[in-house]
């Protein structure tokens, strides 16, 4: 089994089935493809081998079936490994940690943009600026701290997972682990 990723510093939405899969022990091969968004780049040329749809993550059987996107992957590998506890066993428990999921998938859209994944840089002027001049960002930041500390609390991978992307802000106890998760 393969999974195929961007740029570990840049590609957030890599690091989400990266960080459960290593977190819970489930082998794999990794397949880096420097990111490279420019029409018809070797990023693409590259990625159109494993799948059609254009982005990474993908997780690529030895037979080649390809399964895409982020929260497929996690449902995909949940099924598959019925022994790691991908997702809580308490249904309530799982269905929150499954909101707080699908929350960071599609939302937080000021911080993406403001705060791009960026772990080596510190660029702790660049955030004092965002916060002080974008109340969007932080709204989403207020909000993701306090759906945050619930995944903590209830202690699920899936969640705290997907809230990498967070990471690159100087808030959250993850952002200070960001590097340890990276090595
Ligand atoms: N919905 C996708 C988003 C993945 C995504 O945006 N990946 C970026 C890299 S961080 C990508 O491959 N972008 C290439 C493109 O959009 O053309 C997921 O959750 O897997």
């Amino acid at each position: 089994m393969k999974l195929v990723i961007g740029n570990k510093n840049y590609s957030s939405w890599s690091m989400r089935p990266w960080v459960a899969m290593r977190h819970f022990g489930i082998a794999f091969d990794e397949v880096r493809l420097r990111l490279d968004f420019t029409r018809g780049s070797a990023f693409y040329r590259e990625l159109a081998r494993f799948t059609s749809a254009g982005q990474v993550p993908v997780l690529v059987d030895d037979d080649g079936f390809a399964v895409w996107d982020t929260l497929a992957i996690v449902e995909t590998l949940a099924e598959r490994f019925p022994q790691h506890a991908l997702w809580p066993a308490d249904a309530k428990a799982r269905a929150r940690a499954r909101s707080v999921c699908a929350e960071m998938h599609a939302g937080f859209a000021a911080l993406r943009d403001a705060c791009p994944q960026n772990i080596e840089a510190r660029l702790p002027a660049v955030g004092a600026r965002v916060l002080a001049e974008q109340p969007a960002v932080r709204a989403d930041l207020g909000r993701i701290v306090a759906m945050w500390r619930d995944a903590l609390a209830a202690s699920f991978i899936c969640s705290t997972a997907h809230c990498w992307r967070a990471c690159g802000l100087p808030c959250t106890p993850a952002g200070a682990n960001a590097s340890n998760w990276r090595s």
